[in-house]
């Protein structure tokens, strides 16, 4: 169910169920797991582009899925419940989050490398949170956003919370959250939950783009970068300078700086290499 590319130093993953909207089985969140730990290993990668097959970027965990599937009772069953149906059970579904859900998020989130994902189509679950967790988040046009967890009685995961209170504040995380309506990606971009909204005949060439020169720049400060970024958020001022202080001073020792400064003092392209 996952699709698995190189081109250059930029490693392409494709989550390809079209016939479910690559909606998430163990076997593809796993597949996604392994992927990402082999390109964060892969000295080659110097960068992650994500997308998906089909029309849609991926409808979030398979809920047809014998893990976490309700029992519907038959007609005739011995001892009918008085419940319409059987819950799957909490056991199942807090394995599937702390086996597959949690360790992907963590994962993609501590990759040594910048991650691009192209939303190819509608988002929603944890397929739009997964998404979200990428550094740049470009869409098509016709892509879109759901928070669809609340409209089958769940809270957002995947890093759902944690994201969308950070990317677009209180009140409109509460409206995405609470709603679970439709955000198209123009509104997305406005709102400043994604990086970009492009053409849909645009969107995969500009992702590619944009993964092409994120893999041609300094790869271990992009991600020194990141980290400063989401720690800042918790800082007090005075400890954020001193956070900067402390990435600045052993950068500033790192192959990378001395070959960025070096080339723009001699006027030639810079080759980095620190990873
Ligand atoms: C699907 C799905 C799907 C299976 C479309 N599963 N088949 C974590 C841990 C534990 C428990 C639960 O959850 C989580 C995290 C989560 O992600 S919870 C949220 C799960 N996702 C959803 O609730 C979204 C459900 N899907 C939809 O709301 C719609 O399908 C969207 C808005 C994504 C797309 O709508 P449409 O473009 O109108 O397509 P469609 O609804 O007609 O779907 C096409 C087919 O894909 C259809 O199958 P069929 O055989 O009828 O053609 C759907 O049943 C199937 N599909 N999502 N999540």
């Amino acid at each position: 169910p996952l699709l698995i590319s190189t081109e250059g130093a930029v490693r392409v993953l494709t989550l390809n169920r079209p016939q479910a909207l690559n909606a998430f089985t163990t076997g593809l969140l796993g597949q996604l797991r392994v992927a990402l730990d082999e390109a964060a290993h892969d000295g080659a990668v110097r960068a992650v582009l994500i997308t998906g097959a089909g029309r849609a970027f991926c409808a979030g965990q398979d809920l047809s899925d014998p893990h976490i599937k309700p029992e519907f009772d038959e007609p005739g069953d011995p001892a009918p419940s008085a419940d319409v149906h059987k819950k799957p059970k909490a056991k199942d579904i807090g394995n599937l989050l702390d086996h597959y859900y949690i360790p992907l998020a963590l994962r993609l989130r501590s990759m040594p490398v910048p991650t691009v994902c192209a939303v190819n189509g509608v988002a929603a679950g944890a397929g739009a949170n997964f998404a979200l967790g990428c550094d740049l988040v470009l869409a098509g046009q016709s892509a879109s956003f759901i928070q669809a967890f609340s409209k089958i009685g769940l809270v957002p995961d995947c890093g759902g919370t944690w994201l969308l209170t950070r990317l677009v504040g209180r009140a409109r995380a509460l409206q995405l959250a609470l709603l679970g309506d439709k955000l198209p990606a123009a509104e997305a971009q406005a709102w400043g939950l994604i990086a970009r909204c492009v053409a849909d005949a645009e969107l995969q060439s500009e992702a590619m783009a944009t993964a092409q020169k994120l893999a041609r720049m300094p790869t271990r400060a992009l991600v020194q970068t990141r980290e400063a970024l989401d720690a800042a958020m918790d800082l007090e001022f005075e400890d954020a300078l001193r956070l900067e202080a402390r990435l600045q001073s052993q950068l500033g020792y790192a192959h990378d700086y001395l070959e960025g400064a070096a080339a723009f003092l001699t006027k030639r392209p810079p080759t980095f290499k620190d990873r």
